[in-house]
């Protein structure tokens, strides 16, 4: 990870997002954090939970393409990389201080899975700018190999997502280490990959605390402990890079959320109510699938 004394995410940057509903962010993850994210994501895959997904192509053989509940899987990386101050200066800085997790996980695209992720909105709520998901990138990405495509300007539209995704579309490359924010109600899909053997991409999502009991997105129950996920997550980040710069809390709430030193509790205490995450807006077409 970059040092701390270069900011996160430009002014510029959270311009073009609002602007757009994505951005390419100019820091990246370091080599040595994508080798760590790889090799825990390799130990989950070789040992699948309820939260994961595995499918059976065509081809006859089974593929690995999501893995969920990333910082409860007795892998500390990924809850030392959600309490990075990178990761929770980019959810401040969009979603405002106070922001929350929603979910993380890890979408997993294996060459010879057939597995297009088809055009979709991740949550069709009232207003865009405060919702967020934050991909970092652990495999490069292009046109023909599980590049984003995004549709620019579609998260202000009022439009319905079977309108939105006949709209133009651009594709966002990315490297090793990149990391490509959109607002969740943004049109986006991705294709199959041509040459690459894999492309895996962790998911981060945050959303104003605010914004998302004003527009019933979530339950307060919900918010409030998922909202636990943030200091316990920067334990895990200070407890293994201490002699780097802590992320500064600013909820205005965060007097009440505080911690025990025994982390791994916290997470089962955390994990174990199975709160369901909104689903995604997809176009389903009757015409089409009546034919
Ligand atoms: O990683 C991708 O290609 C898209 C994943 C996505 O949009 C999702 O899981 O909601």
């Amino acid at each position: 990870m970059e040092s701390s004394s270069i900011a996160f995410i430009t002014s510029e940057e959270v311009d073009h997002f609002r602007e757009s509903g994505f951005v390419k962010l100019q820091v990246a993850i370091s080599d040595e954090w994508i080798l760590r994210l790889r090799d825990a994501l390799e130990r989950i895959r070789l040992s699948p939970g309820s939260s994961d997904a595995v499918i059976t192509a065509e081809d006859g053989n089974s593929y690995f393409v999501n893995a969920g509940n990333l910082c409860f899987r007795n892998e500390s990386v990924f809850a030392e990389l959600m309490g990075s101050p990178m990761l929770l200066s980019i959810a401040e800085a969009i979603c405002g201080p106070d922001f929350f997790p929603i979910q993380e996980f890890a979408v997993i695209k294996n060459r010879g899975d057939q597995s297009p992720v088809l055009w979709h909105q991740d949550v069709n709520n009232g207003q865009p700018g405060r919702t967020i998901m934050v991909g970092i990138y652990l495999d490069a990405a292009d046109e023909n190999n599980g590049a984003l495509r995004v549709i620019p300007g579609s998260h202000k539209s009022k439009e319905s997502i079977c309108i939105l995704e006949k709209q133009p579309s651009v594709v966002v490359d990315m490297k090793p280490g990149g990391i490509l924010v959109h607002d969740l109600m943004i049109a986006h899909s991705s294709g199959v990959l041509e040459s690459n053997p894999q492309r895996r991409v962790l998911y981060f999502e945050f959303m104003s605390s605010v914004q998302a009991i004003e527009e019933n997105i979530y339950t307060r129950e919900f918010v409030e402990l998922r909202t636990r996920l943030i200091p316990v997550a920067i334990k895990f980040f200070g407890n293994n890079h201490a002699e780097e710069e802590q992320f500064q809390w600013q909820h205005p709430e965060r007097a009440r959320f505080g911690i025990s030193s025994d982390l791994e509790s916290e997470l089962k205490a955390i994990y174990e109510h199975n709160m369901h995450v909104r689903p995604a807006n997809y176009c389903f077409d009757f015409h089409s699938a009546r034919a």
